[in-house]
């Protein structure tokens, strides 16, 4: 059966067992404090790479107990991303977090050709959201890595948000190529590209998805609205995967259901060696601990 909220996310990555979590930079407190909650959740075991006396100010000041974790001293922040990403590769964790750093640095060590943690495959960033109004889960991409993506970068993009509903027990994910309108426009890049893609799909290009573009939003999450528009498509009223036709509408779109709906929200960047919480600073504890959750649950299977 799929998941189909953040509580089934939850308690399946608890039944799996906890996932060693390297956070790069991990001076910052709503960091510490999701961190500290996963760690309760029995999610995680945490390294804390930073500068040790910040982290336990920051601790102290969160009233979070840090002692139970392990923690490794380093000079500055850029040395924390290093320092994190050494730790995968020596095996000795699962999974990478951002910490109080900036997300080129962080990006940068992990982009890094020969010490870094590419596998030959495009990275990617993957939202999934769990909103009132809609049954299944949203698996919303990319809002945060990949920044005007063309053909063949959206191919990959599918294909990760693709093996992230393979996670969430979703075996055939429903493909939204989205633009904004319903009809190939010559003068609209995303809806050629989203006609392409959809031929791709029909001929199993893209693996085991239905997918169906140009649709516009509302098409894509309401039958009622393709009934009306007298569109017929696979995945009206229940896609699973968005596929956003560039960073700036997946990000606007992400933000504007965080802060004006009423939704629960994780995200990763997947098709690295391993699953990486990148947040923003601005994220809440709770948007930080779905993240991990998220993360852990992704550890699972080759990515
Ligand atoms: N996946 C795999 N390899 C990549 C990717 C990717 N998504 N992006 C770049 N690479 C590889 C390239 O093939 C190349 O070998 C090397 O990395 C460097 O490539 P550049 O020069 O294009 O990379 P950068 O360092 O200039 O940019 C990569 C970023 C991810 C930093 C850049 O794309 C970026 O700034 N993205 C937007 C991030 C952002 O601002 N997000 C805001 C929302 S939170």
């Amino acid at each position: 059966m799929p998941i189909t909220s953040f509580q089934g996310i939850f308690s399946k990555v608890r039944r799996m067992g906890r996932r060693r979590l390297a956070v790069a930079a991990a001076e910052g407190d709503t960091i510490l404090q999701a961190i500290a909650e996963a760690h309760q959740e029995g999610i995680i075991e945490p390294i804390l790479i930073g500068n040790r006396a910040k982290i336990e100010k920051v601790a102290s000041q969160e009233g979070v107990d840090i002692s139970p974790f392990e923690l490794v001293e380093v000079e500055n922040p850029q040395h924390s991303c290093s320092e994190a990403v050494k730790l995968v590769r020596e095996g000795k964790a699962d999974m990478l977090m951002k910490g109080k750093v900036e997300t080129s640095a962080l990006l940068k060590a992990i982009l890094d050709k020969d010490y870094g943690l590419r596998k030959g495959k495009l990275l990617s960033h993957v939202v999934v959201m769990e909103a009132k109004a809609y049954p299944k889960l949203l698996i919303i991409t990319d809002g945060g890595m990949n920044i005007s993506p063309d053909l063949p970068t959206k191919v990959e993009l599918i294909k990760n948000a693709s093996w992230v509903a393979h996670r969430l027990g979703i075996d055939t994910p429903k493909v939204a190529l989205l633009a904004a309108v319903e009809t190939v426009n010559p003068d609209m890049q995303e809806t050629i590209d989203a006609a392409i893609l959809a031929k791709m799909a029909q001929r199993g290009q893209l693996g085991n998805v239905v997918a169906d573009g140009p649709v516009a939003f509302d098409l894509a999450v309401s039958f009622q609205a393709a009934q009306i528009k007298g569109v017929k498509s696979p995945i009206a009223g229940e896609a699973d995967i968005f596929l956003m036709p560039d960073i700036a509408t997946g990000n606007i779109s992400v933000k504007a259901l965080i802060y004006l709906g009423n939704v629960e929200v994780g995200g990763i960047v997947v098709g690295a060696r391993v699953p990486i919480v990148l947040l923003s600073r601005v994220d809440t504890a709770k948007i930080k601990l779905n993240s991990i959750a998220l993360g852990a649950l992704s550890c699972q299977g080759e990515g």
